[in-house]
């Protein structure tokens, strides 16, 4: 299986997040993740890891805003030119309501238009950093279609889901499922599973009035976990994109069996669909013994998964994303990419 990494992610590398409360913890998403990973796949022999292909600013254009996008790209020059006391790491204290149509001008005041929490830290080489991260599943999405490759997996870090149209959040800066998916879409019928154990908001909202690319999104309840805003079973697309949404809340707790089960209902919805290709939003923070997370799925429960998902035989691209239990995380990538290798 080809997989698409590149160490351009290690300019990504904030010190810290703020936790609830106003907590200042160490960045649990570092890049430890991807060398956890990346050793697990050495080891594996059937993993052939690839430098990504560089696609270029056009087929982010089409997902994400462009103001956004001159945002990320300026955001810590501009920052640094402000001569902050403490210059780590730019995040704002002030967060905009989308019914404020005004843009500001001070790099603080689009920081705090353009995140919507206090753990997108941008830092001096955020912004490669994501744009590579695309790359990676851009090509994962080429492979399995213009190469005809059954899977590929795009080793992405930044992650995605929970960045949209215009903004960044949940360690995310530019959608990059979500990029790879509307990419394919030219070619077919797209669907997008997301497993991440958090609600995909960015993509949802991205694809919520579309009914050419199905988005289904497995997560914890968002009325007792992040991102508290979306990621509810009511929330199903708007205007044409009715019934082209699907969110699976989950309880705290949830096991391997009661996760298969819910899985069971994607996978059907994902065939009455009839999509020419599959993205899947693979984040391993389903994990039991992930430090955010509260679902209890095991190694074997990752594979079972990965088994039902593989079954559908749709040409498909993984897409990492969430993932913090660093120690597990290369034996559960092993565990989930084995069945479609
Ligand atoms: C891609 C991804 O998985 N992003 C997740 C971002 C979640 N950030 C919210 C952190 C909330 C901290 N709550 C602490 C609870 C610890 N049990
Ligand atoms: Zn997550």
């Amino acid at each position: 299986m080809k997989v698409f990494y590149s160490e351009t992610h290690r300019l990504h590398s904030p010190a810290f997040e703020i936790f609830d409360g106003g907590l200042r913890m160490p960045y649990l998403e570092n890049p430890d993740r991807m060398d956890q990973i990346e050793r697990a796949l050495r080891s594996a022999n059937w993993a052939e890891i690839n430098e990504p292909v560089d696609f270029g600013l056009a087929p982010i254009l089409e997902v994400h805003d462009k103001a956004y996008l001159d945002f990320l790209a300026s955001a810590w020059t501009e920052w640094l030119a402000t001569d902050p006391k403490d210059p780590s790491t730019l995040l704002p204290a002030t967060f905009a309501l989308r019914h404020t149509p005004k843009i500001p001008k001070s790099i603080l005041g689009r920081a705090g238009y353009y995140m919507m929490d206090l753990s997108a830290c941008i830092v001096e080489g955020t912004y490669q950093a994501a744009l590579s991260s695309a790359n990676c599943a851009l090509s994962a999405a080429q492979a399995v279609s213009d190469n005809g490759d059954r899977s590929a997996f795009g080793l992405c870090r930044p992650p995605g889901h929970h960045a949209g149209v215009d903004y960044a959040g949940g360690y995310c800066f530019i959608n990059n499922a979500s990029v790879a998916a509307n990419w394919l879409s030219s070619k077919g019928r797209v669907a997008l599973l997301d497993i991440d154990y958090h609600a995909g908001n960015g993509t949802q909202d991205i694809f919520y009035e579309r009914d050419d690319v199905l988005t289904i999104s497995i997560h914890a309840d968002p009325d007792h976990e992040y991102p508290s805003f979306a990621g509810f079973a009511d929330e199903r697309g708007r205007d044409r994109g009715f019934g082209f949404h699907h969110n699976f809340p989950l309880p705290a707790g949830t096991s391997d069996t009661e996760y298969l089960q819910t899985l069971d209902k994607a996978i059907d919805l994902i065939k009455d669909f009839k999509p020419s290709y599959l993205v899947v939003s693979a984040g391993m923070d389903i994990y039991a013994d992930d430090p955010l997370g509260t679902i209890k799925v095991t190694t074997d429960g990752i594979g079972s998964i990965a088994k039902r998902i593989a079954s559908l035989n749709l040409p498909t691209a993984i897409v990492m994303e969430g993932g913090y239990a660093n120690e597990a995380l290369g034996r559960n990538i092993l565990a989930f990419l084995g069945e479609f290798k």
